[in-house]
């Protein structure tokens, strides 16, 4: 039989939990007891330290042929608030964000009916030229999938021609819940959870480092979270591809997906995060994502098992058009002030983890 005492003994020989043990912290009510043995991997594996970069965030375009019941940051072309951006636009952010300290630009947006696959590495180009020191974490396998059905090429050349054109890491958008009852309720248009891994399978065979997220508090279920986790566990068994994990807790405004409840509770978003640490042995950094967890419980959260606190963003929008509360940017003292006042070691990192500064 599960039992706290068996679980604790467990992580206290730095063993594995199982789904079934997994499954019965969510079941349990004692945040601060799952909080301690999160916090404590968490300090074997990153002691105080709490990583953040400075990054920003550019979405090239909203106009997307999948229209996602939970997403409201996508439009059909045409639509009132449909936007593309020029190129020109696309390179000016990403030039003024390394003129502010910025080592990363965050690139993800809609299926665009009408771009081309070239578009996108004309924009990779761009911006290594004009903006040379920044990483370009960008696109989901979500969009990686579409490029080859637009291109007619296969994944791994897609994936040849966009390292070319510069691209670094991908972001780990597009997961959602992998398993399909959930997944055909939330986002039936969307590439299944199994080619979802593949693709990220791929990625990581390429040698892209990637992360993953997780899409919660909508109609799933603790075990679909739970399995959801370790379909991660198990492909970065096999490949050492995932740099962090990250819950996205749902917010729930302009979204298509009818629900009784408005969003997650701070309950459920700190003992996710701390469950997402315990189960996911293989992964080094949980990341509270704040813009839709707000800055407090993001910092919270910080005794619960998170180690990275995500960037300075800059402009979201994928959370803001759902009406998440938290500002579009912080800047790089909030974030330090946050985890200092968190009794935390704040270091800026890059997007591979190496430390740039500590504070
Ligand atoms: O895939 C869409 C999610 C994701 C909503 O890898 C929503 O470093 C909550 O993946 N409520 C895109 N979430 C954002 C993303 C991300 C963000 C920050 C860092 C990283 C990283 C990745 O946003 C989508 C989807 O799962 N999303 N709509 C919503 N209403
Ligand atoms: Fe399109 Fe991504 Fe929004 Fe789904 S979540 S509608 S794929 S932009």
């Amino acid at each position: 039989m599960t039992t706290f005492e068996a679980i604790t003994a467990k992580i206290h020989a730095g063993r594995r939990v199982t789904p079934d043990e997994a499954l019965f912290l969510f079941e349990s009510n004692d945040l601060l007891a799952i909080g301690e043995l999160a916090a404590l991997i968490n300090e074997r594996k990153n002691g105080r330290n709490v990583y953040f970069n400075v990054n920003r965030h550019i979405n090239p375009t909203n106009i997307c042929v999948n229209r996602c019941a939970f997403c409201a940051f996508s439009r059909t072309a045409g639509e009132d608030g449909a936007y593309t951006l020029a190129l020109d636009e696309i390179c000016r952010r990403a030039r003024e964000a390394e003129g502010e300290g910025a080592t990363e630009v965050h690139i993800v947006g809609g299926l665009h009916p009408d771009l081309s696959f070239e578009f996108y590495e004309e924009a990779l180009r761009s911006i290594r030229s004009t903006a040379p020191g920044l990483h370009i974490k960008a696109f989901t396998a979500v969009e990686i999938e579409y490029f080859s059905r637009i291109s007619s090429l296969s994944i791994e050349q897609v994936f040849d021609r966009l390292i070319s054109a510069g691209l670094g890491s991908m972001p780990g958008g597009g997961a959602e819940i992998l398993g399909e009852t959930v997944r055909q309720k939330i986002c039936p248009e969307k590439i299944s959870g199994a080619h979802w891994l593949e693709i990220i399978r791929l990625a990581h065979l390429a040698g892209l480092k990637t992360n993953a997220t997780m899409l919660y508090g909508h109609v799933e279920t603790a075990a679909d979270r739970v399995e959801h986790m370790e379909m991660l566990r198990t492909l970065q068994d096999e490949t050492v591809g995932f740099q962090a994990f990250i819950p996205l807790a749902f917010q729930s405004e302009n979204s298509d997906l009818k629900l009784d409840i408005k969003g997650t509770s701070g309950l459920d978003d700190l003992k996710t995060l701390a469950i997402a640490r315990i189960f996911l042995d293989n992964f080094d950094h949980i990341k509270a994502y704040w813009i839709m967890l707000g800055e407090k419980i993001a910092q919270v959260s910080l005794a619960f098992g998170v180690n990275d606190l995500d960037g300075t963003v800059v402009e979201e929008k994928i959370g803001h058009d759902a009406g998440a509360k938290s500002p579009q940017s912080l800047t790089t003292e909030g974030i330090i002030r946050l985890i200092r006042n968190a009794g935390k070691i704040p270091v800026e990192r890059n997007t591979l983890y190496h430390p740039i500064r500590t504070y």
